[in-house]
């Protein structure tokens, strides 16, 4: 993030947020009553999406850094107290009924976020007591505007570096900007603030059963002729079990292929198309390609995933395919030889599976 766009952080509708927050959702989304030991998010490999997590750029000027306060009280730029780096920010809270903290934020998302991670490592003198606490706040601004709030706080006695932090589950919703703020509330001393992260996390789609009814090419009375057909069962060449399908090339230019037709359930983002191959052929190319049917009647034909020649034996290849939203009415899968002009190919172990978020 360049420093134009760090400082539309520092607007004051985040501090009239703040202030409203303070009284009003201090508990909203709460995730943690104690610290949080260990690097659980810091290790998370997420992008750290902050303008300067580790303080390292900071100057002690408001108007030159990517943190902001909120209080009357200056933050200091301290060179001898770091968790990492050269430099920390401070913050010297005198009077109690007052919150001492600072302010940065996040960009938009690209795509749909499945989970926001933040978290901080903080160090206070003297220790926190009963009573007093340090909490680090994210208020996540979806698209659309709905605020989603959470809240991670460190409390009890303890003079060390301490990492506070927690793991956000948002469903895959697009993310407009994020403000992270560190708060030391009730509490009268020094606080340091290092090493802060803020990152957004895709998951890994989830990946259903394999829709295929004869995956493994055993039977192959699932799969009907497609193109000019003429593919059988071979129970002499197999990558798995007693059998493996076969298609031969004959006329030149022409498609040789089996189908097989599925009814998935439930809406996907992708599909998983792969299997293994098999192929000594002149030309052409070899492929399993799904055609998407929707419920509403459009298409999506195509998917496909190649096969490059490979006389030396089997090669298993694979691919996410991205698809449409919307109800799927069925889902044809080719297994296909197009335009080879001598050959054979085999398919066996053959897989189509949603993928789901
Ligand atoms: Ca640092």
């Amino acid at each position: 993030m360049n420093k134009r766009s760090s400082k539309s952080w520092k607007h004051s509708a985040a501090r009239a947020s703040w202030l409203a927050c303070l009284t009003l959702c201090f508990w909203a989304g709460m995730v943690s009553a104690d610290a949080v030991q260990g690097e659980a998010i810091t290790e998370s490999k997420l992008k750290n999406l902050l303008p300067d997590p580790g303080m390292e750029r900071l100057t002690g000027d408001i108007a030159k850094d990517a943190w902001s306060y909120y209080s009357a009280d200056h933050y200091v730029v301290d060179k001898e107290t770091v968790h990492g780096g050269k430099q920390s920010l401070r913050l010297n809270a005198t009077d109690k009924t007052k919150g001492y903290g600072v302010y940065s934020g996040g960009p938009a998302s690209e795509g749909p976020i499945d989970v926001v991670e933040f978290g901080a490592w903080i160090k206070t003198n003297p220790p926190l007591g009963e009573g007093n606490w340090v909490r680090v706040y994210a208020q996540i601004y979806l698209k659309g505007g709905a605020l989603v709030e959470n809240t991670a706080v460190l409390k009890g006695a303890s003079a060390d570096w301490r990492f506070i932090g927690a793991r956000v589950p948002l469903g895959g919703k697009v993310i407009d900007r994020v403000l992270l703020y560190l708060i030391a509330e009730n509490y009268a001393g020094t606080v340091w603030i290092d090493d802060v992260c803020l990152g957004y996390g895709e998951a890994p789609l989830k990946k259903g059963a394999n829709l295929i009814p004869d995956a493994g090419c055993e039977d192959v009375s699932k799969w009907r002729p497609y193109g000019e057909g003429g593919f059988i069962r071979d129970d002499a060449v197999m990558h798995s079990g007693k059998s493996s399908m076969t298609l031969k090339a004959g006329e030149p230019l022409r498609l040789y292929g089996a189908r097989c037709v599925v009814k998935p359930e439930g809406p996907a983002v992708a599909l998983l198309v792969g299997g293994w191959c098999r192929s000594s052929r002149t030309g052409g190319r070899v492929s399993l390609t799904a055609d998407v049917h929707y419920k509403d009647g459009s298409v999506l034909p195509g998917l496909a995933v190649l096969f490059p020649a490979n006389e030396a034996g089997w090669l298993n290849q694979e691919k996410e395919l991205l698809i449409n939203p919307g109800e799927i009415d069925y889902i044809a899968l080719s297994a296909e030889l197009l335009y080879a002009e001598t050959g054979q190919v085999w398919f066996d172990d053959v897989y189509l599976q949603l993928l789901t978020r």
